[in-house]
């Protein structure tokens, strides 16, 4: 059994491996020779925990051979990204490239998934067209055509894959029946069939879902600062109602997936979406309100030195991609209240962003002031003391709420709420 999987990022590359550790032989695809060339060397171009061992004994094996091009096989992933255009329309050219990609090589009875997030009716308006026009019938299962898309969270891919639900969406009935047979050779979690609109849509609520939860959450921060509460202290107590489960605020929504989705809805349904218009937009002024803060904090200082901790869009991740806190640092290196801000992250290289990066001491050493933008558990397991000890006054503000409890004359803001 032959698997090509077209895309070797984030998704495309564990899906291989996975299915290459079951057994599968997989020719991976990607554009990007150098991303080929890594890969065939039994090295990884990304980071992500599990992943390098799995990669590496499947090509020494070979089982994942990659190429710039597709090849013949029996199953076709494709799994592209779908960026965003600047008005926040969804650009799938990439996948509807890939689908032109694979004609050459595809054979009746095959299988083909696409795996990347895409807007509803996609798979019918843009990819199945593809296919027909090609001459391949569709309805009566000349190729089995599904979309099943991938769910599993950044710095816990290759456990996710195999334990959670998938959700695969037929083009026909017998395509979700096929897809789903594909999926059971890897995943333990159960295996949902339904339309392929339902599944696009289901996968976008998910993340609209999260998307809006967040807004509420970050909505709550900037009304603690107005009421002068403590909103973690609210989301505790009113998280304990067996029904209440409110997120948590923060420097604003990163990453590609939650801050993009809401938009694909949106675009196919501008006059009815209101709420998840409204919570992207919350979300995006979350930057802007952190900025705020820190002015506050460093009302009455000329030239404050800020410490940033932090510059991935979440903890424990090195992808800085989307990242709030990318936007914070620039808004302060930009702003006229002539910030020196100092970066410092465990996970983040210097070729990945274009700032200077600095060691948790260089980076705190006589700040005023140092600024918790990612929830790492380097942060988490800090020992507080060491703002006292470097910083010319140990006042922090903590957006993730993750730090230990402050020691000494340390004092630590919360989100929203700078009386503490
Ligand atoms: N965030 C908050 N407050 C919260 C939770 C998250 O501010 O209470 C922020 C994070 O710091 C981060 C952003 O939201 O900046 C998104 O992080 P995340 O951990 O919620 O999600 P992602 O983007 O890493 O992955 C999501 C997941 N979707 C859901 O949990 C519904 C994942 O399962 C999807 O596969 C992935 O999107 C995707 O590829 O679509």
């Amino acid at each position: 059994n032959k698997i090509c999987v077209i895309g070797l990022g984030y998704i495309g590359l564990p899906t291989s491996g996975i299915f290459a550790q079951a057994g599968y032989d997989v020719h991976g695809v990607d554009v990007n020779q150098d991303v080929v060339d890594t890969l065939n060397k039994g090295e990884i171009h990304i980071e992500e925990p599990g992943l390098p061992d799995v990669i590496k004994q499947a090509v020494e094996a070979g089982k994942i051979i990659t190429d710039t091009k597709p090849t013949e096989a029996d199953v076709f992933i494709i799994a592209v990204p779908t960026p965003v255009h600047e008005d926040h329309t969804a650009n799938v050219t990439y996948v509807e490239q890939a689908t032109e990609s694979i004609l050459p090589y595809v054979k009746k009875g095959d299988t083909i998934i696409v795996e990347s997030t895409i807007p509803p009716r996609t798979i019918y308006d843009n990819v199945a067209p593809i296919l027909t026009k090609a001459g391949w019938d569709l309805e009566n299962n000349d190729l089995y055509l599904s979309h099943c898309p991938e769910r599993v969270i950044p710095g816990k891919i290759m456990t996710e894959l195999i334990d959670n639900t998938r959700i695969v969406g037929g083009y026909t009935e017998e395509a979700a029946t096929k897809a789903a047979d594909v999926y059971r050779k890897v995943v333990k979690g159960e295996i949902h069939l339904t339309t392929a609109l339902t599944a696009e849509m289901a996968k976008l609520m998910e993340n609209t879902f999260r998307d809006v939860n967040i807004a509420l959450a970050n909505e709550l921060a900037k009304i603690a600062d107005k009421l002068d509460v403590n909103a973690h202290d609210v989301i505790h107590l009113a998280n304990m109602h067996p029904r209440v489960n409110l997120h948590h605020p923060g420097p604003g929504v990163g990453g590609h997936c939650i801050a993009v989705d809401p938009y694909f809805i949106i675009e196919k349904a501008k006059d009815v979406t209101p709420l998840m218009q409204a919570a992207r937009e919350i979300n995006d002024s979350m930057p802007d309100f952190v900025v705020e803060q820190v002015d506050k904090l460093t009302e009455n200082i000329s030239n404050p030195k800020v410490a940033v901790l932090g510059l991935t869009y979440k903890g424990n991740v090195d992808d800085v991609r989307e990242s709030p806190a990318i936007d914070i640092v620039f808004q302060l290196t930009n702003s006229n209240k002539d910030y020196e801000v100092f970066c410092q992250d465990p996970y983040v290289k210097d070729k990945q962003v274009p700032l200077k990066l600095h060691s948790l001491e260089d980076a705190l050493e006589n700040a005023d002031v140092a600024l918790v933008l990612a929830d790492h558990n380097h942060y988490k397991e800090m020992d507080t003391a060491l703002f006292a000890e470097y910083m010319k006054t140990p006042v922090v503000f903590d957006t993730r709420n993750c730090l230990p409890e402050a020691k000494g004359e340390t004092i630590i803001y919360p989100i929203g709420n700078l009386s503490g």
